[in-house]
């Protein structure tokens, strides 16, 4: 993987408008109260994933009596870095976020650092070199998990000559978007015959899933197996698959991320061939480590979240307990 170090321009523009969510803004200040404020920039809304986690983010804190203040980047950057800011400004007592690309980072990473305000990398982590810039980072394997989809569709392929894959990929310069795509790469390595024909990013969104997926189906006679990086983009390419008169997981089969809902029913529903599950529910194991954090207490610095993944006969199973 590689470290490249972006630097971020140095920007004294405050944010307005962060939402500020869970109560009271007055409560922040270096736990002076004895409450902790957790100023918590997220990606954007851009999946069911990202639906769930916000969810679970918020609900926890609340559990656990911390005020959030939550902003939404929309799956941009620089709108991360300004809420990342702004809470250094607020004097929050740990800020928490799941960067939206992997680098560039240090230099706003160094000011939360200098201003005594402790960092929680969450669900995505950052490409660089200081550790000392972040406390822990609780999330995915996500080699692993592209490790998984690669394995099940070595299986799959036993005896058969030639094997076509698309791919559609996460965000650009995403962790879970690298990631995915080394692992399963690796994976595919013990199958000569299936090839990545051609790869391209989706965001993560159903829309884009579907637009790619429309080009691809335009540009390769032969399309035998879809390697999305999320459940909806998959969903997308469901819906590009349908509209140009074949089968989704019959005519060109599906191999997705998340196991979502949604992605769940397609996948008991037979359109989906095998989901590789992705935890969304961060919450709890958050606020936990954010307590002892600014408790000055020792955290692990890598915390790993356990996962499985699903068959059509296992999701028909586990559909009626799902609960994102
Ligand atoms: O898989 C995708 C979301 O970072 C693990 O982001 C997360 C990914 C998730 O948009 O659906």
């Amino acid at each position: 993987m590689s470290k490249k170090f972006l630097a971020v321009a140095a920007s004294l523009a405050l944010v307005a408008g962060l939402t500020a969510c869970g109560g009271d803004s007055s409560a922040s200040g270096g736990g002076a109260d004895g409450g902790i404020t957790m100023g918590f920039a997220q990606v954007g809304a851009e999946s069911g994933w990202r639906t769930a986690n916000t969810k679970s983010i918020q609900e926890s804190a609340k559990e656990a009596g911390i005020t959030l203040k939550f902003s939404d980047a929309q799956q941009k950057q620089e709108n991360q870095i300004k809420a990342i800011r702004s809470y250094i400004q607020q004097k929050v007592d740990v800020i928490a976020f799941s960067p939206v690309v992997e680098t560039g980072w240090d230099a706003v990473l160094l000011e939360a650092k200098r201003a005594n305000v402790p960092v929680i990398l969450t669900d995505r982590a950052v490409d660089s070199d200081d550790t000392s810039l972040y406390k822990t980072f609780l999330g995915s394997d996500f080699v692993e998990e592209g490790k998984k989809a690669g394995e099940w569709l070595v299986k799959d392929s036993q005896g058969k000559s030639e094997v076509n894959v698309v791919e559609l990929q996460g965000t650009t310069g995403a962790a879970p978007a690298i990631d995915r795509q080394e692992g399963f790469a690796e994976a595919i390595k013990a199958a000569p015959q299936i090839k990545v024909i051609a790869s391209q990013t989706g965001d993560f969104t159903r829309s884009g899933g579907k637009q790619v997926m429309e080009a691809f189906l335009k540009s390769n006679p032969k399309i035998d197996v879809v390697y999305a990086h999320n459940d909806d983009m998959g969903l997308g390419a469901i819906e590009a698959i349908e509209a140009a008169g074949k089968k989704p997981g019959v005519d060109i089969k599906l191999i997705t991320v998340d196991a979502v809902r949604d992605g769940m029913q397609a996948l008991a529903d037979g359109k989906i061939n095998f989901i590789v599950e992705c935890n969304p529910l961060l919450g709890p194991q958050l606020m936990e480590l954010a307590k002892k954090v600014v408790n000055g207490e020792q955290v692990p610095p890598r915390v790993v979240t356990e996962e499985t993944t699903f068959t059509q006969e296992q999701a028909k199973a586990e559909l009626p307990n799902r609960k994102y």
